[in-house]
């Protein structure tokens, strides 16, 4: 296992390398170049340039995440072509830089959604991300990405990139005509276009789920439970074709058993990386971002962390989104402090399942 930390790059990140080389068992980075648009390729130097600040400060670069995938190909419009070239000039030149995975979401329009960003807890005043479907009430989608960007920080959010959110109304009227199993047709389609190429310069593509876990604002939505990710992996069948397990994502629907979920793609050899952290059940569709440690939120981190070890070892972890702690202010989700202690606390349940089971 290589135990990983999002970075958004030194012009975007209230984090610096240094401090994510200095969290003990940091192997690397999962890698984001923010300002790329959808279709857009990322060039040789950029990229380079990204890879090479993050090597130079003794941290690896093996995972790239949100390398978007335009809407275009998601609602298979004849111009899906040309975009479906550009990821595949894409992803051979992360290949090129040693990048060995590449996370991705096949969300139509949006990546995830929040509707507070900083929930405070009464209890110990740190704030988390914080979802309750009832707070959508009338508001529709615009209002709520106004609400999202203007509780950002200033920062970028993954996902939520201006220009694709510009045309919101537009996109969104053209899914109504797209259903579930046809959205699941272009993602075909899609994975036939790049899975080729990903299997020549050895790349996995890992799917992030929906999140949260089930469908929003009438939109169909494909990546939610096990029987989706299952007929997803089933799409092209490759091992460059997997998934990226994000707990919290699918953890956000109590019937998704995540530690079963884990096995069931790791004894396929299907987990191209898993992002882990925990959540807090407050009702029907709503919850919080808990922190990682198992007995503050409804999620078995113990059980997570033991079915990955037993069915993919080699797999990068990182702890996903953390609290806001200790008076910080940052990209929400992505400060440093609570997340540099998830990715402690999640090396330390490894190393325990690691010794017991060497025990046994
Ligand atoms: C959210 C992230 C996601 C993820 C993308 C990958 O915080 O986990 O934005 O990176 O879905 O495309």
């Amino acid at each position: 296992m290589k135990m990983t930390f999002r970075w958004y790059g030194a012009n975007s990140d209230s984090v610096s390398l240094r401090q994510i080389k200095q969290i003990p068992g940091m192997s690397g980075i999962m890698g984001v170049l923010d300002y790329k648009a959808a279709g857009e390729v990322w060039t040789e130097d950029e990229i380079a340039a990204y890879v090479g600040e993050a090597q130079a400060a003794g941290l690896e670069c093996e995972v790239i995440e949100s390398v978007n995938v335009h809407e275009d190909i998601k609602m298979g419009l004849p111009s899906r072509d040309k975009y479906i070239e550009n990821y595949c000039a894409t992803i051979r030149n992360l290949a090129k830089h040693g990048v060995k995975v590449i996370v991705y979401n096949f969300m139509p329009v949006f990546d995830w959604l929040r509707t507070d960003l900083a929930r405070i807890m009464p209890e110990d005043g740190s704030n988390s991300l914080y979802f309750d479907e009832a707070d959508l009430g009338d508001r529709g989608p615009l209002e709520i990405v106004r609400n999202t960007l203007e509780g950002s920080n200033g920062f970028s959010l993954p996902g939520w990139e201006p220009e694709r959110l510009a045309e919101l109304e537009k996109t969104m009227k053209r899914y109504e005509g797209i259903s579930p199993e046809l959205l699941r047709e272009n993602y075909r389609y899609f994975l036939q276009g790049i899975i080729p190429t990903c299997e020549k310069c050895g790349i996995v593509m890992a799917c992030h789920p929906d999140d949260p876990a089930w469908p929003i604002f009438g939109l169909p939505r494909i990546a939610y439970d096990l029987d989706g990710l299952d007929k997803i992996v089933k799409l092209v069948d490759s091992r460059s074709n997997a998934l990226c397990l994000c707990s919290g994502s699918l953890g956000s629907n109590p019937s998704n058993d995540i530690p079963a979920i884990i096995r069931r793609f790791g004894e396929m050899g299907r987990i191209g990386c898993l992002h882990l952290r925990n959540i807090k059940f407050l009702g029907h569709r709503k919850f919080r971002e808990a922190a990682h440690l198992s007995s503050t939120g409804d999620l078995d981190m113990f059980e997570i962390v033991k079915a990955a070890y037993e069915t993919c070892p080699d797999t990068y972890i990182r702890p996903d989104h953390g609290r806001m702690i200790w008076s910080e202010t940052g990209r929400p989700g992505y400060g440093l402090y609570d997340r540099a202690l998830g990715a402690a606390y999640l090396n330390g349940l490894w190393e325990a399942v690691e010794k017991l089971s060497s025990k046994k």
